[in-house]
């Protein structure tokens, strides 16, 4: 998807701060955290929200999942814990039309969300 910024950052058009990446996942710091560790986990394939997730896209929501452990597990959040998001839609708050999770911790989270 050429006008897909998160393509373009996996591609490497438009630089990002790389925290990890595999066949399936690309994932970044977010530009404008909302909390001390805030890392956006996306799929390297254009889905562009979980409403657009086909029955064949299961190993890539595996592999995302897997990969938020890990990442949580890098940052040391996995004894003190976190938050996994993702908005749905334009009640959902998603901006960005390329599925894809943040990952927040390094605070204590609030609920609910806003
Ligand atoms: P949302 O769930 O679609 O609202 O989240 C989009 C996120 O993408 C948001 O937190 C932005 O700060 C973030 N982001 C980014 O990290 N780099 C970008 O170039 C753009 C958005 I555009």
């Amino acid at each position: 998807m050429d006008d897909c910024i998160f393509c373009q950052i996996i591609e490497g058009k438009i630089p990002s701060k790389k925290v990890y990446e595999d066949e399936y996942v690309y994932a970044f710091h977010d530009i404008s955290p909302a909390a001390p560790t805030h890392v956006l986990v996306i799929p390297k394939k254009h889905i562009s929200s979980l409403m657009e997730l086909k029955e064949e896209d299961h190993t890539v929501i595996g592999k995302i999942m897997m990969a938020i452990q890990n990442i949580a597990r890098e940052f040391e959040l996995d004894e003190r814990g976190f938050r996994v998001v993702n908005n749905v839609g334009e009640e959902g708050g998603q901006t960005v039309f390329h599925l894809h999770f943040h990952l927040l911790g390094g605070r204590t989270m609030t609920w609910p969300p806003g």
